[in-house]
């Protein structure tokens, strides 16, 4: 049996920063219906989505008619789709749900209660799907608290769905714990509400799909819908499935000291890039230009008519830059006490900044606990404050040279 799953579409809303001739592409009715085709031609048996399906800001009723749509061709080829609520749909979903016989379209835990429902594969039940939904539009509990904790004796695999805001206790939108859904009896957990797409493997497994479309600058790299295959009484971990057409990247291109300025140059630098990201119809990039160059204004000269440039499967939203005057740092160090400080900085930061920032680090790592945020520990490497380190010192050279 083959179980597609997938979360926040929110229909109704397109992509934005999208030139116009992607518009219609761009928009979530688009990426629903391409689902809809991918499901039935990979024959799948269900189609489980978890919540934030429709929009609840952008074109809520124009939505409904190609959700509607798309559940039927569904069910005409054989395919159930079953489905939560989230914090955008509480109040839409159930109205959909009132248009559907069960076995086309099952809204599962109306009224913020868990629901079950069995899952037969010739005569036999071989499935339990559970699910919870926003009974409103703001939850402060955690659902899963609730979560009848009964271990099935009968050995059949549960597929569990909730929308909700993982690791954040204080959210007003279904506060989650992964360490607390991976110590309940079941075989895997579909969320939904956080647009990045992320597994966490283990038993059960679980899976936040993200958005199988994204939607904005702020959503980059990888969109998808997942599939899981249950085969003899148990039930895989998920596979990415159904890739999204359109895709924002951020590209940090570096440029080298002895690289002549070049808007050839440039193009074949953003082409590279491009060509090792995986096959998109429609990529938006946002360019970083970094490095030291002999002639810095020439290379900024480079990039002036560079955002007009649409080959065909890239457009550049934007094109910021960090470019410095190469300087010979060794050279440079021999004329000062505060040049060769500087010098030595950009190699490794003064020992008593590093131990504030070490302190600032086990600070913050400290408050995450206290408040049982799981967010993973934050090192001093990871900190973008080195990268903004090197530009100031950089500056800073630049001015006593
Ligand atoms: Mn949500």
């Amino acid at each position: 049996m083959k179980i597609v799953l997938s979360a926040d579409l929110h229909l109704g809303r397109t992509s934005t920063r999208l030139p116009e001739t992607w518009r219609d592409a761009g928009r979530s009715i688009r990426a629903w219906e391409r689902l809809v085709d991918a499901v039935i031609a990979d024959q799948a048996d269900l189609l489980c989505l978890s919540g934030d399906i429709l929009d609840h800001r952008n074109q809520l009723w124009e939505a409904m008619g190609p959700l509607q749509a798309g559940i039927q061709k569904l069910h005409q080829a054989g395919i159930r789709t079953l489905a939560v609520s989230g914090n955008h749909d509480a109040s839409s979903l159930p109205e959909v749900a009132a248009q559907f016989p069960e076995e086309a379209f099952t809204l599962l835990g109306k009224m913020g209660t868990w629901q079950r429902v069995k899952i037969q594969d010739q005569g036999q039940t071989c499935l339990y799907v559970d699910g919870w939904s926003f009974p409103t539009s703001k939850v402060n509990q955690d659902p899963t608290l609730h979560y009848p904790n009964t271990p099935s004796s009968d050995g059949i695999p549960v597929l569990a769905m909730v929308h909700g805001d993982p690791g954040v206790p204080d959210s007003p939108y279904a506060p989650l714990s992964i360490a607390h859904l991976q110590s309940l009896p079941v075989s895997g957990w579909l969320l939904g509400h956080i647009h990045r797409p992320q597994l966490t493997s283990g038993s059960p497994w679980v899976l936040m799909p993200g958005s199988p479309h994204p939607l904005d600058p702020g959503e980059p790299g990888d969109h998808q819908a997942w599939v899981c295959q249950l085969d003899q009484g148990v039930l895989s971990p998920p596979q990415p499935f159904c890739p999204a057409t359109l895709r924002y990247e951020n590209i940090d291109i570096q440029i080298s000291s002895q690289e002549p300025p070049s808007i050839d140059g440039l193009r074949k630098h953003i082409q590279t890039a491009v060509d090792a990201l995986p096959a998109t119809l429609m990529n938006v990039l946002r360019i970083h230009l970094c490095g030291r160059v002999a002639q810095v204004d020439a290379w900024r000269a480079c990039c002036e008519n560079l955002e007009s440039w649409a080959p065909g499967n890239f457009i550049i939203e934007s094109l910021s830059f960090d470019l410095h005057p190469a300087i010979d740092l060794t050279e440079a160090s021999q004329t000062g006490p505060v040049q060769a400080l500087l010098v030595q900085a950009l190699d490794q930061l003064p020992e008593d900044l590093q131990a504030r920032l070490h302190k600032r680090c086990e600070h913050i790592n400290r408050q995450n606990e206290y408040a049982g945020k799981e967010l993973p520990e934050l090192l001093l490497e990871q900190l973008p404050v080195s990268s903004k380190v090197e530009a100031v010192l950089l500056k800073a050279m630049e001015q006593l040279t």
